[in-house]
């Protein structure tokens, strides 16, 4: 398998989460954002939608990193990332989604770019969206994992799922843009206890290759 990747990603960084967590051996293609690598044609032949990541198996190309975990998950069920019960499955599907579908794409390089260099922004600008859509998607997940979590050490219940994976890379990035996360306690103490497993530490951005 290859995972077109960049070290930064957020989206990547789920996936290298995944592959981790499922044990499977896999190359890393890296595709630099500063050089505009991702919108490179031959790039874009694998991948029209010009966003990373993206996976190679067997010569066919999976786009969207959720698509990319449930494949995954799919074709390696342990451990599973996905609980068997189909309300306890939407709950989690629920948790991933508010963070990958309302969370990030509001955030994503494109849109910072896009206000920086079409509608004006200085960085404090930019920063202030970043932030007020990180902690506006993370009220309603602190709520969520109060409801679901057992000991606030899994998003959902006591084991590991899609939620965790898409938690702690949202996490990340939230710190780096100096988010206040003083009202998400809960939320900072899952993430905090799935940084210390190997499958996440070894799938974060400056343990990348191409991030030296
Ligand atoms: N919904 C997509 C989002 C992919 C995405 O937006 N990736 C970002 C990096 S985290 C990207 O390629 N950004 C490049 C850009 O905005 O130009 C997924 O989950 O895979």
């Amino acid at each position: 398998m290859k995972l077109y990747n960049f070290f930064r990603s957020s989206a990547a960084f789920r996936v290298r989460i995944a592959l981790n967590l499922k044990g499977v051996e896999y190359e890393r293609i890296a595709k630099v954002f500063a050089k505009n690598e991702h919108r490179a044609a031959d790039y874009l032949a694998l991948n029209p939608q010009g966003l990373i990541p993206a996976l190679e198996v067997n010569g066919d190309v999976i786009s969207q990193s959720l698509a990319i975990i449930e494949y995954l998950n799919d074709a390696y069920p342990q451990p599973p990332l996905l609980p068997t019960e189909p309300l306890a499955r939407a709950h989690v599907r629920s948790m991933a989604l508010a963070i990958a579908c309302d969370i990030h794409p509001l955030n994503n390089l494109r849109v910072l770019n896009y206000l920086r260099q079409r509608l004006g922004q200085n960085e404090d600008g930019v920063n202030t969206w970043y932030r007020h859509w990180v902690s506006e998607g993370f009220r309603g997940l602190e709520q969520q994992v109060a409801r679901y979590s057992s000991e606030q050490r899994y998003c959902f219940g006591d084991s590991l799922s899609l939620a965790d994976v898409c938690l702690v890379p949202q996490m990340y990035n939230a710190r780096r843009f100096d988010t206040d996360l003083t009202p998400f306690p809960k939320l900072v103490a899952i993430s905090t206890h799935l940084e210390s497993l190997s499958a996440f530490a070894a799938a974060k951005p400056e343990a990348q290759p191409d991030a030296k």
